[in-house]
């Protein structure tokens, strides 16, 4: 690496790179819409002088969470994203999310983007990049996210989650797969920090079984109506007790301005790879305070750099409840980064050092590598 001072802004991009990795999963995940058994992501390296900033996309290779794929985001990367930047300055992360402002939708794909650019920017000005995005604290709260299993196996998985000091249990939940599962685990974990996450399993005709999640004391409901639809969780909200927590459906500021302003959700979850990067991650968290509405960290199952840079966005004030930024050994057996990113009692580590403060395994990065593209300008 040469000297970070020799670095000035405005900060020129002279390269990136773009792979498709792949990553067996421990054990398979399942929610309402499906199981994982790998997860296959781009990776994207952007260069200028001797640093590089990196960031993970988010989007799965079917449109089964949201729209967007991984074939259309590693396309519209390298066909749109990257041409429009390769070779240019930007004095500061905002300049070049304006850059890409114009397009409709895609916010994963733009967020791979914007979220690689603020790791670069960050080590350019030798700085964690949660001390420049405004974040402070060594560790974060974390929670685990459960993936749908035998009423038997989760009951396991719950008592040996609690046992590591996660502080909240999410229960992925489905619709047939709900209040049975919710009996059973209050029952053994009166105590527990419980949520549940249904992934969009429901419609408003179901609000009388949703209802009856009011007696499991639920810290909250997540995304539990369909992916694009504010309203009718408006609706949800003003028919149930429980607080209704919205993921899928918050991919812009817009949307969480709306969701907030017609009571549709209570706590939101931020993902930053989900809502096209930081910036407008910390104007949706900026946004959720001033409603004195609480957010917390969501997850993709992402290996290390996506996982980096969600610990880092989690150090943010208005970050109050316990993130899924769980240790990656949860779903990984090695991870594509030097470090490894694991909780202790309840709380991850923020990697230290300039930037999101991991970095790249080069050797079993290229075993993990589908494919790889380089970009001049
Ligand atoms: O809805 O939060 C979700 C994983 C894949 C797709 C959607 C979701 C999840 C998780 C896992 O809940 C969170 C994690 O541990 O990364
Ligand atoms: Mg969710």
């Amino acid at each position: 690496m040469p000297d970070s001072t020799s670095t000035r802004l405005p900060l020129r991009i002279d390269g990136a790179e773009l792979r498709l990795v792949r990553l067996p999963l421990v054990s398979p995940f399942t929610i309402a819409t499906g199981t994982m058994t790998e997860k296959i992501f781009p990776l994207l390296i952007l260069r200028s002088g001797g640093l590089e900033g990196y960031a993970e996309g988010v989007m799965d290779t079917l449109p089964d969470y949201l729209e967007e794929t991984v074939a259309g985001a590693m396309d519209l990367l390298a066909t749109v994203l990257l041409p429009q930047v390769l070779g240019k300055a930007f004095p500061h992360p905002l300049s070049l999310a304006r850059v890409l402002a114009p397009w409709r939708g895609n916010f994963m794909a733009r967020a791979t983007l914007e979220m690689a650019f603020w790791d670069l920017w960050a080590k350019a000005l030798d700085m964690p990049l949660q001390t420049v995005l405004g974040g402070e604290g060594e560790a974060v709260d974390v929670g685990v996210s459960l993936g749908i299993a035998p009423i038997a196996a989760t009951l396991d998985s719950v008592a040996s989650h609690v046992l590591q000091g996660y502080r909240r249990i999410k229960l992925k939940v489905k619709r047939g797969h709900d209040i049975a599962l919710l009996e059973a685990v209050r029952q053994e974990f009166p105590d527990a920090h419980l949520t549940v996450d249904a992934n969009c399993s429901y419609t408003l005709a179901d609000t009388d079984l949703i209802r009856r999640m009011d007696e499991f004391d639920l810290d909250y409901i997540e995304q539990p109506l369909a992916w694009d639809d504010i309203h009718d969780h408006a609706t949800l909200q003003s028919r149930v007790r429980t607080p209704i927590c919205l993921d899928e459906c918050i991919r812009t500021v817009e949307h969480a301005r709306k969701a907030l302003q017609a009571d549709a959700a209570r706590v939101i979850n931020i993902k930053v790879g989900r809502a096209g990067g930081h910036a407008a991650a910390r104007a949706i968290h900026d946004l959720c305070e001033a409603f004195c509405v609480p957010v917390w960290c969501g997850g993709m199952l992402e290996a290390g750099i996506g996982r980096a840079h969600n610990i880092h966005l989690s150090t943010l004030p208005n970050f109050t409840k316990p993130g899924d930024t769980s240790s990656a050994s949860r779903y990984f057996t090695r991870d594509i980064i030097e470090q490894k990113l694991e909780a202790r009692d309840g709380r991850m580590p923020v990697p230290e050092g300039p930037g999101i403060g991991v970095t790249l395994d080069q050797h079993y990065l290229s075993t993990a590598t589908l494919s790889r593209q380089e970009f001049r300008p």
